[in-house]
């Protein structure tokens, strides 16, 4: 009877154990949508700015004829070295998010200006919350501040704890200024930069108060199969 009533019980220990193993899986790989958000800081040559007579406009035109943003490419020889090394830094962490054989694109620079107050309710230049879905929602960015910046240049604005098994339906039709949860703002000295997965975790870029503008650096990260960008290896092991 004793020996019965022991099975009983490893029985019921083992279904129990089971059932939680199970409902931990289901609760890991459920989870599709990872949040990547490292701070760090990479050194500038104090030529590298924003070169205005480079600049072409981008994102939406504003009613009255004009865009409040502007941008550039660069390629990876013009990239300055301390970005190069801090790419170089980041690469096990990007190979893990996107897999080997990751893609490198182009660099961009942009400004982003005040906004007329009868405008503020356009979307000029991804003011909005929203997911860079570009083939998918894996992709990464690796952004870098060109001048000090506070909260009055219009810092990059992201959510940091976001739900990472469901994407947020207003966030994806980018109809929404208000997320509602825990967001902070990417302020700080010329040269920090953070490594940020743009794809799966919404943000948007602030609007710089009236006068000022905020340039920042990005260069964007996909997998393989997106066909976006140069081998990772490739551009890794030049200079
Ligand atoms: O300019 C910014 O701070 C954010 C830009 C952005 O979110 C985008 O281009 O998708």
């Amino acid at each position: 009877m004793a020996a019965l009533k022991s099975h009983l019980v490893g029985i019921r220990s083992r279904i129990l154990e089971l059932a939680y193993r199970f409902a931990h899986a289901s609760k890991v790989f459920s989870r599709r949508f990872f949040t990547l958000a490292i701070p760090g800081h990479v050194q500038l040559d104090e030529s590298f700015v924003f070169e205005v007579p480079r600049a072409k406009d981008r994102g939406a035109k504003a009613p009255d004829g004009k865009y409040y943003s502007k941008y550039y490419n660069l390629q990876w020889k013009e990239l300055p070295v301390g970005i190069k090394d801090a790419i170089r830094k980041y690469d096990s962490v990007i190979r893990m998010y996107l897999g080997d054989d990751y893609l490198i694109n182009d660099g961009l620079i942009w400004r982003n200006m005040s906004i007329p107050p009868e405008f503020k309710g356009n979307e000029l230049f991804s003011q909005h919350w929203h997911y860079d879905k570009v083939v998918d929602f894996r992709n990464i960015q690796l952004f870098v501040l060109l001048h000090d910046t506070t909260e009055d240049d219009g810092p990059f604005e992201y959510v940091v704890e976001p739900d990472e098994h469901n994407l947020m339906p207003s966030v994806l039709k980018r109809t929404n200024m208000d997320v509602g949860v825990k967001t902070a703002k990417l302020t700080g000295k010329r040269g920090d930069c953070f490594l940020f997965s743009t794809g799966s975790t919404p943000h948007r870029a602030g609007v710089p108060a009236e006068g000022r503008h905020r340039d920042i650096f990005s260069i964007a990260f996909f997998p393989a199969y997106t066909k976006i960008g140069t081998s990772s290896k490739a551009l890794l092991s030049q200079s």
